[in-house]
């Protein structure tokens, strides 16, 4: 392992002469490592969600999942980023290795979680995307947490990288269909299907703004009435 993985501040860091090879041992060994930190924070997340249910009284969190990108995902995406094919780069650069989804009802949520994920002691965030401000052209939405998480390596005790990804269950849908049609496909599809596929994005993203403003004005009524009680 050593031979394929150095520390550097404690961070986890290939050595750049190594080539990327899926079929070596030290491949799988690396991977095993960001399963680790998958696995203890898709943990920490669903103790979150049972917090939460308790004190908001409904799933602020509604599903959570995880996956480990395959090799051949790893090496596309490394490929079309243009980066050498090598240790130090898959590690440095390729930040969901270890990706975790998170859906939620409503959008406001989506920034109620993202306070406090930035807040739970066992990971750091180091760096943030917001397309829910700022939606991507192809029309998706969400909001990625790059985080670091330590684990434990022999006696040693690493950083390694996830990806949190959360959106609400509708962006959820659009996005999984998107994905299949149109983001990891090969064949291309059409000008106007994409545009379609944008105008879709756009729909979602009015309907989870109104279902947004149905529930705040529910909330609002919730405590009038206790209030006027
Ligand atoms: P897959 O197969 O889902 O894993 P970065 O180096 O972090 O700055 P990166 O990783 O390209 O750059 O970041 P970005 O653009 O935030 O995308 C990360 C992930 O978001 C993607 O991972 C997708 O899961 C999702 N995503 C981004 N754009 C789109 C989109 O237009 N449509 C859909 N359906 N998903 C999108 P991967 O590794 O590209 O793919």
């Amino acid at each position: 392992m050593s031979n394929i993985i150095i520390e550097n501040n404690n961070n986890l860091i290939g050595n750049q002469l190594v080539v990327v090879n899926p079929k070596n041992k030290e491949f799988d060994l690396l991977m095993s490592l960001y399963k680790k930190a998958s696995d203890k924070l898709v943990n920490e997340l669903f103790k979150l969600k049972i917090s939460l249910k308790k004190y908001y009284e409904y799933d602020v969190i509604n599903s959570i999942t995880s996956r480990i990108k395959s090799p051949t995902s790893i090496m596309n995406k490394m490929k079309k980023k243009e980066y050498e094919i090598n240790y130090y780069n898959l590690v440095k650069n390729i930040n969901d290795i270890a990706g975790i989804r998170i859906t939620c009802l409503f959008k406001e949520d989506i920034y109620k979680l993202v306070n406090i994920i930035e807040n739970i002691s066992c990971l750091k965030v180091i760096k943030e995307k917001d397309y829910l401000t700022k939606p991507k052209k192809s029309g998706y939405s969400g909001y990625h947490l790059i985080v670091e998480t330590p684990v434990e390596m022999d006696e040693d005790i690493i950083f390694v990288k996830a990806e949190i990804q959360i959106r609400t269950i509708a962006m959820d849908s659009w996005s999984t269909i998107e994905h299949k049609l149109k983001y990891k496909t090969k064949k291309k599809i059409s000008t106007i299907d994409s545009m379609v596929l944008q105008l879709y994005a756009k729909i979602i993203n009015k309907m989870d703004k109104r279902i947004m403003n149905m529930y705040s004005k529910q909330e609002i009524g919730k405590v009038n009435k206790i209030i006027n009680e």
